[in-house]
């Protein structure tokens, strides 16, 4: 059955040129794209979505990168997209990444590695309600 998930092209995939190539790594993949958007964020919007990791040595850091510039919200759309998506994106060490992944081929650290994807249901459907309106993904 169709699922949705959220993803985020983060701000070093945007500064180095990589939103079509990863684009076009997610179409391959079989999502359909049901709602995206490209801006920038602030801190605290950072740290309210990623409030399940307050507290973690890497938090601060992590939030002020997201917030460092222009990042694509998305939410995809296709049969098991939360596991797929996981599977698409790689490792979250790039290090650790399977060749072909998108972390793989364009991330360059734990700490900016490139995309973001929901990792279970409840979690989907936080991200989506966090970012998206009701009237945005019809
Ligand atoms: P993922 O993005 O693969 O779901 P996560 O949920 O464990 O990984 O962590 C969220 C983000 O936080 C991750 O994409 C990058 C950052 N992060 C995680 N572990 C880190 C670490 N050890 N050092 C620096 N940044 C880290
Ligand atoms: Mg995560």
């Amino acid at each position: 059955m169709a699922q949705r998930t959220f993803s985020i092209i983060k701000p070093d995939a945007v500064r180095d040129g990589y939103i079509g190539a990863i684009l076009a790594a997610i179409d391959k993949g079989g999502f359909k794209i049901v709602s995206l958007k490209k801006q920038s964020i602030s801190k605290k919007q950072a740290e309210g979505f990623y409030a399940v990791h307050a507290g973690k040595p890497f938090f601060d850091g992590l939030c002020e990168f997201m917030s460092s510039g222009p990042l694509v919200l998305m939410v995809l759309e296709k049969d098991n997209a939360i596991a797929d998506l996981r599977k698409l994106m790689g490792a979250t060490n790039p290090a650790n990444a399977e060749p072909g992944t998108i972390r793989k081929q364009f991330a360059k650290s734990i700490g900016e590695n490139a995309i973001h994807g929901s990792d279970a249901e409840e979690t989907a459907a936080f991200e989506i309600g966090y970012w998206f309106a009701g009237y945005e993904l019809v």
